[in-house]
């Protein structure tokens, strides 16, 4: 990708292109802390940490979390021309529904398993056939904000998803510097190489509040079969 330079102190001195493309193009749904659409407004500014504090704006997002038929969880390493997070390892997928009707359909939060499917492929080159939207379990929703580097960051209302598919994998490099799946032990082992610092191994805050607060008990349930005992869909959890 190439950068194009702003110069001085703009927020985008110096974005890669493709992503400085997708700040403007994609709009995203604000939500208020109940989680109600409250209007809807640009990726670049829901992720401007001033205009977050100054405008409190709270933008609706997703996390999925694809499993092999082995219940290996997939990880990616988002690019290093992510303005959020570059080179942080995460979640197989993360993004935002978009103000657009199919992304918008609440009932049983359809509107986000579209936006999963649409960027499951964007992202990871996995075929939309392969990954139904019926397929995704929503488990719950979590509030948070996280800065990234003081100018960027986070606030988002974000849903998070479970899928069970055996899947070939394409990463877009524009979006994933690299890939791979890991059993509990392993991901135990990365988080204690992220906590050591060690490798410059660095996991991103939301993919962090979901692994210490729910992931190992519903990965359990998932592979019991057991998994919508423990869906909570009414709570939003502000972590
Ligand atoms: C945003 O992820 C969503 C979460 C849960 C942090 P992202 O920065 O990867 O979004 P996008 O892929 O749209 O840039
Ligand atoms: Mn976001």
């Amino acid at each position: 990708s190439t950068t194009t330079k702003m110069g001085g102190d703009a927020p985008d001195a110096g974005m890669d292109a493709v992503q400085r493309r997708l700040m403007f193009e994609d709009e995203c749904i604000l939500v208020d802390e109940n989680d109600r659409v409250v209007g809807h407004d640009s990726k670049y500014n829901c992720h401007l940490m001033e205009k977050i504090e100054s405008e409190n704006l709270l933008h609706r997002a997703f996390s999925v979390f694809l499993f092999n038929s082995k219940y290996e969880l997939l990880l990616h390493q988002r690019s290093a021309t992510k303005v959020t997070f570059p080179l942080f390892w995460t979640n197989t997928c993360c993004s935002h529904p978009l103000y657009r009707e199919s992304e918008l359909i609440d009932e049983k939060a359809l509107g986000v398993r579209n936006a999963a499917q649409r960027k499951l492929l964007d992202e990871l080159g996995i075929q939309a056939e392969d990954v139904p939207v019926d397929e995704f379990t929503p488990l719950g929703r979590i509030l948070y904000k996280a800065p990234s580097d003081g100018k960027w960051g986070e606030h988002e209302l974000d849903y998070l998803l479970f899928i069970v598919r055996d899947v070939n994998v394409k990463p877009n490099p524009d979006e994933v510097a690299d890939v791979k799946y890991v059993n509990r032990e392993q991901l135990k082992e990365l988080i204690r190489k992220a906590d050591a610092g060690e490798e410059g191994l660095k996991l991103s805050p939301w993919f962090r509040l979901v692994v210490d607060n729910f992931l190992f008990k519903w990965w359990d349930h998932l592979e019991k079969g057991t998994l919508l005992e423990v869906v909570d869909m009414k709570t939003i959890h502000k972590l």
